[in-house]
Formats: structure tokens, C-alpha cells, sequence
């Protein structure tokens, strides 16, 4: 592959699960791999990372994984800025990193990658300058999105053909469900229900809270984390995914099955206004019957509603056949737009410019 000669320095702290490290790991690796960058990740938990990459040396402040060269958060003094500088989610970097960035000749392009939503503010925010108070730097704000006035979501080159060749080669007979989310009082009702409506129906769910409160049924197979680059098969092999967070939340809209999302809770329910948000521009399309479904199970699912879950998860089954082609309908959608790594690299190339 030919190298672009462009570096790239991405810092990430884990503030709590994986979903940072899961953004922030992804997106390093495709600059690498796809777009021939010579890109570090600093890191300040290596411990929560390896759950996510097993190859990682946890006693090692400094190592080269999948063409990635990660670096212990202690050790950013140590070297010298990149040309693009991404601080994932207003991560605050070191100040000596930023003051040589202000040092430097040419300057780097500094990026403040934001968190994943579908609101309407978003698209206006997206690239907005933020210049330094007293250094002669700005820093920008790239919004991840689903429109295409957004930075678009991380999408790797091969990923819906691989995608497409391994559903057509993979046929099982179970009905399977993915259940990755965060503790939910309405696990073992949603459980029930699911097992009661189906035969032979599997149900996969990743160690964590939720696995661990779950009741024993001979229908769920708990299992340990799998490697991120295998990630997408496991969604893959499923025909119903429950997903959290922002990273699994992406991944499952490329899957391109029905999805239930857990959001992440937020103090004072500002996540219901993200939630609402994404579902008004997801639903675009959907016939009155299967959106009403739709609603129902995702808001059952997140307000814990155990009374009313497995009503709202037969009638969701009943209309399965429509959510799966708006399933595949969207994901067609979605993959008009550049991904976001595309809309990054050209920010870059428009800013270097400047
Ligand atoms: O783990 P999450 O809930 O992450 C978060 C964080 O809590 C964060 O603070 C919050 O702001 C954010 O959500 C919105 O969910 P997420 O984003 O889906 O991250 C999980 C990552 O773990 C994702 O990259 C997929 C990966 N993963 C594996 O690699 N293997 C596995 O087996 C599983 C189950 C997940």
C-alpha cells in the first residue's frame, strides 16, 4: 500500500466501557491501512483497550498493532506533533504536545472529534473554527453524522461487500439475537418473550451487567469479547441486534438487520432528544405499523419497561419482514455518503492549504 505521508496522532480517554477506545481504535486503523497513514493512538487505559484488541501488551507504553503504533497516555510528552491532530470527544491534550503544535513551522490540523448525533444542530456545527485564546492554533470541530452536511460515520472500504459474501455463505437455521447492551431490569422479561414466540431461537450476549443479571435460560449463550476486526462478523451472524452505545449502535446499521438501541443515559435525559432525533430520520420510510413496532420495543428496551416488553417484542416480530428491508434500505442509504474518514482526509488536504 503507498504510504501518504501524512502522520496522525489521535488521543483517547476512556471515560467508562469501550466506546471511546471503540471509535478511536477504528478509525485508526483504517487511516492506516486504507489511507497509508503513519498514525499513533494515545491511550490512557490500556487495560479497558486490550477487551477490545486482545494483541495489546498492557506493560507496554509504546507498540505496533494492526499497523498502529500506540502509545501510553504518560509517554505523549514524548513525542513530536503529527501533522493531523485528532482529540477525540474534547479530550484535553497534554499542554506541552500543544504548545510545540504552536511551535512548529507548519502547523497541524487540529480536530476535535465529537461524539455521534442525529440531531439538526449538528450539520451546522460540523467544521466550525475554534481558535486557541492565546496560541496562534484552531482547533475544529468534526461532527460524525447521518447527513451529508456531517462528517459521516466510519465506514471501511471493504466492509459492505464482505458484509454481503459472508450473510450469502453463512445460512443458519436458529433464529439468533444479539443482546449487547447495558444492565436492563427488562432483560429477563425481553428473554422470555423472545424464547416463547420462536424454537430453537439463540440468544448471544457479551460478558458485562447485562449478562450477569440475566436469569438462567438454556437459551442464551453468554460469550467473552471478541477482537474488534471480528466484531462485525459476530453481528453478522445474527438476525436481530440489540447494540448500545455509538460504536456497536454504527456497526449494526451497516449489518444492516433490525436494531434496537440502548443510548448511553445522560443526566437530565438529554439522550431521549438524541434518540428521538435519530428515530425521526431512521423511520423516513417506514410504513405507520412497523415504525409504531419499532417505537414501541425501543422505548421498552430503554426505559426498562419490563410490564410491556415482551408485548412490544411480538409485535416488532410481527412485522419483521418490513424492518428487515428498511434495515437494508438504510444501510443502502447510508453508504451513498463518503464515510468519515474520506471527509476527514479532504478537510485536512482543504485546511493544509490555507
Ligand atoms: O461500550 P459502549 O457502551 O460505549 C460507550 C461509552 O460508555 C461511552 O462513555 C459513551 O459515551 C458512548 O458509549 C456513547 O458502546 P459502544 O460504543 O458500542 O462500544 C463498544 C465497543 O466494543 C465497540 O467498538 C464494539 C466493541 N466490541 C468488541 O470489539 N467485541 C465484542 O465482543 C463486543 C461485544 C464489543
Amino acid at each position: 500500500m503507498i504510504r501518504s505521508g501524512i502522520s496522525c496522532d489521535i488521543f483517547c480517554r476512556i471515560v467508562d466501557n469501550f466506546g471511546d477506545i471503540g471509535v478511536t481504535w477504528r478509525l485508526a486503523r483504517q487511516l492506516s491501512y486504507e489511507h497509508g497513514m503513519a498514525v499513533r493512538l494515545i491511550v490512557d487505559d490500556l487495560r479497558a483497550f486490550r477487551a477490545i484488541e486482545p494483541q495489546l501488551d498492557v506493560s507496554s507504553e509504546r507498540q505496533d498493532v494492526s499497523g498502529v503504533t500506540v502509545i501510553g497516555w504518560a509517554q505523549a510528552f514524548s513525542i513530536s506533533p503529527a501533522d493531523l491532530v485528532i482529540e477525540a470527544f474534547a479530550v484535553n491534550l497534554p499542554k506541552a504536545y500543544v504548545d510545540e503544535m504552536a511551535a512548529k513551522e507548519s502547523r497541524p490540523v487540529w480536530i476535535n472529534l465529537e461524539y455521534l448525533s442525529a440531531e439538526s444542530w449538528v450539520g451546522e456545527h460540523h467544521l466550525l473554527p475554534s481558535p486557541h485564546p492565546n496560541l496562534p492554533l484552531t482547533k475544529y470541530f468534526f461532527f460524525p453524522g447521518f447527513t451529508p452536511d456531517t462528517g459521516g460515520l466510519i465506514r471501511e472500504r471493504d466492509l459492505l461487500n464482505e458484509r454481503d459474501g459472508f450473510i450469502s455463505v453463512n445460512v443458519t437455521n436458529n433464529f439468533r439475537v444479539f443482546l449487547f447492551g447495558y444492565a436492563n431490569a427488562a432483560g429477563d422479561n425481553l428473554i422470555e418473550a423472545i424464547t416463547s414466540l420462536e424454537t430453537g431461537v439463540l440468544c448471544t450476549v457479551p460478558a458485562g451487567a447485562l449478562a450477569e443479571t440475566l436469569n438462567k435460560n438454556p437459551a442464551i449463550e453468554k460469550i467473552q469479547f471478541v477482537p474488534q476486526q471480528d466484531f462485525d462478523c459476530l453481528l453478522w451472524q445474527h438476525d436481530v441486534l440489540f447494540v448500545r452505545g455509538e460504536d456497536s449502535f454504527v456497526r449494526a446499521q451497516w449489518a444492516a438487520k433490525p436494531l434496537i438501541w440502548q443510548i448511553y443515559p445522560q443526566s437530565e435525559n438529554t439522550h431521549w432528544v438524541k434518540l428521538n432525533a435519530f428515530l425521526a430520520i431512521y423511520c423516513d420510510g417506514l410504513e405507520s405499523e412497523p415504525e409504531a413496532a419499532l417505537r414501541e420495543l425501543w422505548r421498552a428496551w430503554n426505559v426498562e419497561d419490563s410490564a410491556n416488553i415482551g408485548a412490544a417484542w411480538r409485535r416488532f416480530m410481527a412485522h419483521l419482514p418490513a424492518l428487515q428491508d428498511h434495515a437494508t434500505a438504510w444501510s443502502k442509504k447510508l453508504a451513498e455518503m463518503p464515510d468519515l474518514a474520506a471527509n476527514l482526509l479532504s478537510f485536512y488536504q482543504k485546511t493544509i492549504k490555507i
